[in-house]
């Protein structure tokens, strides 16, 4: 029933969360003709896209008024209509909580949500970034208590996203996507499905097992950046440039992928996602050392990059106490504007509590709301113009993020101490002794 709906192009896909990941979908099952109904709780998301208008950085208002356009394409937030989907995606925030222990609280509420309108013979898919168990456990247990029985009345499936904002070689039709089932059946309703709008759909056995390739996925990234970050802080013992080392060890044709160290972990996925392992793997008598590790190990980074700052200005007979700091950079990675655990937020308290004061520059991001979207850290500050009159308050500057667009050259020409923690500098002739890798 379902694959011939799919295969006919009538089924009616629900997506739930138009975030980053779920509006890409609504696009992608628009464009193949499939009747969408997007829910979220946020009615202002649903009225900007009645209006056609994108509230996503890197899609398009024109890709959203094209699915209005068709009539095909409904956002709402009455939870209700879930009744009308023959297929429906999850695809809700699954961060840490203070305690920095996975917060299910989006998928639950999402649950308890659609429990009471889900129905017979429809397909529902988790794609949220969770730990292995998930849907076997939690996501199974919540919809059955709508009296259905999972894998038996209707399909449950888990597919993790692998959104990547911004990325110009991939988009959410060319990634690959993992799909596991709780049922042989389910599966072969979800590759129909999902190959429907995306070029390659991997089945795996189960969905614990694709639960932990997402996981797999970036704790791979995770280790690997502790890696080179805890070489860069030897390396710094002894006078060895790391990101030389790097670049040579990259020349290897095989078995070597590089990774360059920075001033620490920021971003939704990588300093996220390996903890939510890490919290199931307790429940097994087993401590995740490696990830731990690295956890330790990329934290500790952002305090050696504060105890650079306090070598390079005592170098200069300066101290952090009173120093007139300019951090470029407050975006947790080059060339975007989110700043979800970006190291800068900790660093500028780091250098305050330390008496410094900072101020910083960053042209994706105009200013830092009052309580920054991190929740730690209740700070107020706007970006300040970049120009070389600005440059000559400051003691030291801080390369935080490296971002494309900064003339490095004029940076170093006019300033007197640069930290810099990414190499950014690294092709600046002039005024190299004035330049500290961090
Ligand atoms: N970072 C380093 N050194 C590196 C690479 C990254 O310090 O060599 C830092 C970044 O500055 C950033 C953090 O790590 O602060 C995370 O960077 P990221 O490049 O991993 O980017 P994210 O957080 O946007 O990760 C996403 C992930 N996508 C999904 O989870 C679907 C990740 O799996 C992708 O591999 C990554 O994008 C990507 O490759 O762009």
């Amino acid at each position: 029933m379902l694959i011939e709906k799919i295969k006919n192009r009538t089924a009616v896909v629900g997506v739930i969360g138009l975030g980053y990941v779920g509006l890409p979908l609504v696009i992608e099952f628009g464009k193949q003709n499939f009747p969408v109904i997007g829910f979220d709780v946020d009615p202002v998301k649903v009225k900007l896209l009645l209006e056609s208008k994108s509230y996503i950085k890197h899609i398009p208002s024109d890709k959203v008024s094209g699915l209005i356009d068709t009539k095909k394409f409904i956002p709402t937030t009455d939870y209700s209509r879930i009744s009308e989907c023959d297929a429906i995606l999850i695809c809700v925030p699954t961060p840490l909580d203070h305690h920095r222990e996975p917060d299910m609280s989006y998928v639950v509420s999402t649950c308890e949500s659609i429990k009471p309108y889900i129905r017979k013979g429809q397909l529902i898919s988790l794609e949220s970034t969770t730990y292995p168990g998930t849907t076997d456990e939690l996501t199974k247990s919540i919809l059955e208590k709508s009296g259905l029985t999972a894998g038996k009345d209707f399909y449950l499936v888990y597919s993790p996203e692998r959104e990547d904002p911004g990325n110009k070689d991939f988009n959410t039709s060319t990634i690959p996507k993992v799909v596991g089932a709780m049922t042989p059946e389910g599966l072969k309703n979800a590759v129909e499905l999902y190959s429907a709008v995306i070029g390659k759909v991997v089945p795996v056995s189960s969905t614990r097992a694709a639960e932990l390739t997402k996981l797999l996925e970036n704790i791979y990234r995770n280790i690997n950046i502790a890696l080179v970050n805890e070489l860069k802080m030897l390396c710094d013992r002894m006078d060895i440039n790391i990101w030389e080392v790097i670049d040579a060890a990259s020349t290897k044709p095989f078995g070597f992928h590089p990774f360059y160290p920075g001033p620490g972990l920021g971003g939704h996925c990588i300093p996220i996602d390996p903890f939510y392992l890490t919290w199931k793997a307790h429940e097994f008598d087993f401590q995740t050392k490696f990830i731990e590790l690295a956890g330790e190990i990329n934290n500790s980074v952002t305090y050696f990059v504060v105890q650079k700052m306090m070598d390079a200005l005592n170098k200069n007979k300066k101290c952090i106490n009173g120093a007139k700091i300019l951090m470029l950079g407050m975006a947790y990675k080059k060339d975007i504007d989110d700043l979800r655990e970006s190291p800068a937020l900790k660093l500028i308290e780091l250098l305050m509590d330390k008496g410094a004061v900072v101020d910083y520059n960053d042209p994706y991001i105009p200013s830092v709301p009052k309580v920054s979207p991190m929740r730690h850290y209740t700070i107020k500050m706007a970006s300040v113009d970049l120009t070389p009159e600005n440059l000559k308050n400051y003691d030291a500057i801080l390369i935080v993020t490296d971002h494309s667009c900064y003339d490095y050259e004029m940076i170093v020409r006019e300033s007197t101490i640069i930290v810099d923690s990414r190499n950014a500098t690294k092709n600046v002739k002039e005024g190299r002794d004035k330049i500290y890798l961090a």
